[in-house]
């Protein structure tokens, strides 16, 4: 590792801000954990320069990565369920039967905070290794009150400085209305009574959730009930969003951004009138290519209306073991684009600027003096590429709160 250092500084550099391509060459200084300059590199002055540790020219700087909708914790894996459905069976008939998340929740439920731990550091470590700086992560393979507040606790331990975190800001949300536990097969509406009257009360007491989810759909649950769990979130001073519109269309968008969500994600089968409640809302689109792209859907999420409305959109793994087994981020920037048809600007913007925004943080995912330095160096001519090629390795830096937590161009020092 290399020594900490107050003063960093990249000269001639390409910079996608969070939003767009700035006109190269341009300069980064950071100092103190914060971006302290961003300007063109013949403007520096020699106070910038001054004592500033020389990180290197050229290639493309980012916000670091925000990946905005994960389910990164939980037991066991699907690879069965996965060969089943290449022999015909579908996602909500495996679902109806038993399997797919209900699945995960018998080996969530099963495993201990531990074991939960050591098994999501490696996908977590493959997050960070692909240049995510900030990561959410959901709960809702427990549907327990117990197991819903472990799941959230090893997310939070996840990102706590202390042996075996690793260097990512960790964001989490309470999935409790996910699925019906087997318990409750009979009575939905008293297992929402849980959710809204135990589970969302005891994660604020501790703290363990930043926010609040629901899936809203057919195999999951209704917007009335959905309707429930925000309003026993906002009695609880947390801010909601919502699985929704992802294998029908129920209205959960605008429900949710009636309710003031962060955002709504997936809803490929979002209708006009739910895009122009969001715009009112402010309300995040999250597109998810990793589940569409497994699920084989063929409903493609209504891009242009989104676009018109001003909707911000923001693109995630959805890294969970059932509808997206896929723990790589940059391979999101491609997916977005060769099958949502969005531009590489746009897809860039969704896992920096708007997948920050969709977690409500105000300091991270976009390059401007006095934010986070939050960043990455990528040994790429321009932004557009890093969408272009799935191609891991490119990685040449990354910045985590002012800390350089990988630095290849180290590493080839140190070999010599
Ligand atoms: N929609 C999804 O894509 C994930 N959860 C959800 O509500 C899938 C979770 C899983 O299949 O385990
Ligand atoms: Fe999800």
């Amino acid at each position: 590792m290399p020594a900490p250092h107050s003063r960093l500084l990249w000269r001639d550099v390409t910079i996608f801000d969070g939003q767009q391509e700035l006109p190269a060459p341009m300069a980064v200084l950071v100092e103190n954990g914060h971006i302290a300059k961003l300007c063109r590199t013949g403007a520096l002055t020699a106070a910038d320069t001054d004592d500033a540790r020389d990180m290197g020219c050229g290639g493309v700087i980012t916000p670091g990565l925000v990946d905005c909708h994960t389910h990164l914790v939980f037991g066991g894996n699907r690879a069965d369920e996965f060969a089943l459905r290449l022999e015909g069976a579908g996602y909500a008939e495996i679902a109806q039967a038993g399997g797919g998340i209900l699945s995960t929740v018998r080996a969530t439920r099963a495993a201990s905070e531990d074991e939960l731990l050591a098994a999501t550091l490696p996908r977590l470590t493959a997050l960070v290794a692909d240049g995510v700086t900030t990561v959410e992560i959901k709960s809702g393979y427990g549907l327990t009150v117990a197991d819903e507040l472990k799941m959230l606790r090893v997310a939070r331990r996840l990102g706590q400085a202390q042996h075996g975190s690793l260097p990512v800001r960790i964001v989490t949300t309470l999935l409790g209305a996910h699925a019906l536990p087997p318990e409750y097969s009979d009575d939905k509406d008293g297992y929402i009574r849980l959710v809204c009257d135990e589970m969302i009360p005891a994660a604020a007491a501790e703290g363990l959730a930043d926010a609040v989810d629901v899936f809203c759909e057919g195999i999951a649950f209704s917007p009335a009930q959905c309707e429930r769990v925000f309003d026993a979130a906002a009695r609880h001073g947390l801010r909601v969003k919502a699985h929704a519109e992802q294998l029908s269309n129920l209205g959960g968008a605008a429900l949710a951004a009636r309710h003031g969500a962060l955002s709504a994600d997936h809803i490929e089968y979002l209708d006009e009138a739910g895009v122009h409640a969001m715009a009112e809302a402010g309300t995040v689109a999250t597109l998810l290519p990793g589940a569409y792209l497994t699920l084989r859907e063929t409903q493609l999420p209504p891009v242009e209306a989104l676009r018109r409305h001003g909707v911000p959109i923001a693109i995630a793994t959805d890294a969970n073991p059932g509808s997206s087994p896929l723990f790589m981020p940059t391979l999101m920037l491609n997916l977005a684009c060769s099958l949502f048809r969005l531009t590489p600007r746009e897809a860039l913007a969704g896992m920096t600027a708007n997948g920050a925004r969709a977690l409500g943080l105000a300091d991270t995912g976009r390059i401007a003096e006095g934010l986070r330095a939050d960043l990455c160096v990528w040994d790429v001519a321009r932004p557009t590429e890093l969408a272009y090629a799935v191609q891991p390795g490119r990685l040449r830096q990354r910045v985590f709160n002012g800390e350089i937590t990988h630095d290849r161009t180290q590493e080839r020092r140190d070999e010599r």
